[in-house]
C-alpha cells in the first residue's frame, strides 16, 4: 500500500511551524509555454499566485529588509524565469519555478504556487485554468551504517556527498557508535549513526540518491542483512507514511533497534513516530 504524500503530512508543515506568509497574487507574465507550436511561437498571458511560508517575526521586530525575503526580487525572478524558459506543460513550468524560488530565497521554508493560463486554447468558455503545487524544504532523518572495509571512510565520504547535494541543507550527524550485528547474521561489528537534514527531494528522489551513494561505495547485496560497506536508510521523512516495498517510511522495526534509536535520540529525541505517536526518546526507553 502506498499512501498519498500530501495526505500524510508532507504539505502540512506551514500549519505546524507558524503561519507567517508573504503573498503575491496575479503577477502577470507573457510566456511561451504550451503543447501547441503556436503557443510557444506567439506566447500568451500567464498569471502567478505564490504564497511564501517564512518566519517574518525577526524582520518585523527590527523593521529590516535583509531579515526578510524581498518580494520585488521574487516577482522579478518569476517574471524572468517564465519569459526565458519554455515548457510544454504548466505542471513543468510550476515545478521548475518552485524549485528555483526555494533555492534562491533561503528564508522561504515552503511555498504554494499557482500558475494560471487564462487564454489556454480550449474552445469552451472558462475563466481560468491552473495548476497549484506545494513544495518545500522537508525534514528527514537517515540511518547510516557500515561494517566492511574502511567503515569510517565510507561514512565520511557519504556525508560529504550528502552535504554537497544542492537540494539538501542543514545536515547534522550524530556521533558514530560501534554496535554488535543485529538480526542473526554472523559478521563484523557495525559503525552506526543518524543524519538529520532538510531537502527539496521527494522521499523517492532521496531514496534514489542514497542508493546511488551505496553503489558508489561498491555496496554488494549478497546476503539479506549481511555485511555492507555502506547502508543508508530513510528513518523519517517529515510526517510521510508509506508501506511500499521500495520505500517503507518510517523505517520498519526501528523500535527494536538501539543502533537506530540511540543516534536518533541525539538529533531528535522529541520526533514522533507518525503511526504510533511515540517519541524517539520513548521508544528508546521502552527498548532499554
Ligand atoms: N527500502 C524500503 N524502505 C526503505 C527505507 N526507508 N530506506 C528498500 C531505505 N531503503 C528502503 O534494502 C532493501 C530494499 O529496501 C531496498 O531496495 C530499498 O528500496 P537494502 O539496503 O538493499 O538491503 P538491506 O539493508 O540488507 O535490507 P534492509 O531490510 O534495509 O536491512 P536494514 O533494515 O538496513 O538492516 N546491525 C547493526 N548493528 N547495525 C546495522 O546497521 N543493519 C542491518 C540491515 C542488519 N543488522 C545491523 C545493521
Ligand atoms: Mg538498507
Amino acid at each position: 500500500m502506498s499512501v498519498n504524500e500530501r495526505g500524510n503530512g508532507i504539505g502540512d508543515r506551514s500549519r505546524e511551524q507558524g503561519r507567517d506568509q508573504i503573498r503575491i497574487t496575479n503577477l502577470e507574465v507573457y510566456g511561451g509555454h504550451g503543447v501547441y507550436p503556436r503557443e510557444t511561437r506567439e506566447g500568451q498571458l500567464f498569471q502567478v499566485d505564490v504564497t511564501l511560508n517564512t518566519d517574518l517575526r525577526e524582520a518585523g521586530m527590527a523593521d529590516e529588509l535583509t531579515l526578510s525575503t524581498n518580494y520585488g526580487e521574487v516577482c522579478r525572478m518569476i517574471h524572468s524565469f517564465l519569459r526565458e524558459n519554455t515548457f510544454q506543460l504548466i505542471e513543468a513550468a510550476a515545478e521548475h519555478l518552485a524549485q528555483e524560488l526555494l533555492l534562491s530565497f533561503p528564508r522561504v521554508e515552503s511555498l504554494v504556487l499557482e500558475l494560471k493560463k487564462p487564454m489556454a486554447p480550449v474552445k469552451l468558455p472558462f475563466s481560468n485554468i491552473s495548476v497549484r503545487i506545494e513544495r518545500g524544504w522537508y525534514q528527514a532523518y537517515l540511518g547510516i551504517g557500515s561494517n566492511l572495509g574502511d567503515r569510517q571512510g565510507y561514512i565520511d565520504r557519504a556525508l560529504e556527498e550528502i552535504r554537497r547535494h544542492p537540494k539538501i541543507r542543514q545536515v547534522r550527524c550524530s556521533k558514530l557508535i560501534a554496535t554488535a550485528p543485529y538480526g542473526g547474521v554472523e559478521q563484523e561489528d557495525f559503525l552506526n549513526g543518524a543524519i538529520g537534514l532538510k531537502t527539496l527531494l521527494s522521499p523517492y528522489e532521496l531514496l534514489d540518491f542514497l542508493q546511488a551513494l551505496e553503489k558508489q561505495a561498491k555496496r554488494e547485496r549478497k546476503i539479506h542483512w549481511g555485511p555492507r560497506t555502506l547502508d543508508l536508510d530513510i528513518l523519517f521523512y517529515e510526517g510521510f507514511v508509506s508501506g511500499d516495498e521500495r520505500l517503507t517510511v518510517p523505517h520498519p522495526d526501528m523500535e527494536n533497534r538501539s543502533f537506530v534509536l540511540g543516534p536518533l535520540d541525539e538529533l531528535c529525541p522529541w520526533q514522533k513516530h507518525p503511526l504510533t505517536g511515540k517519541t524517539v526518546r520513548e521508544m528508546l526507553r521502552e527498548l532499554a
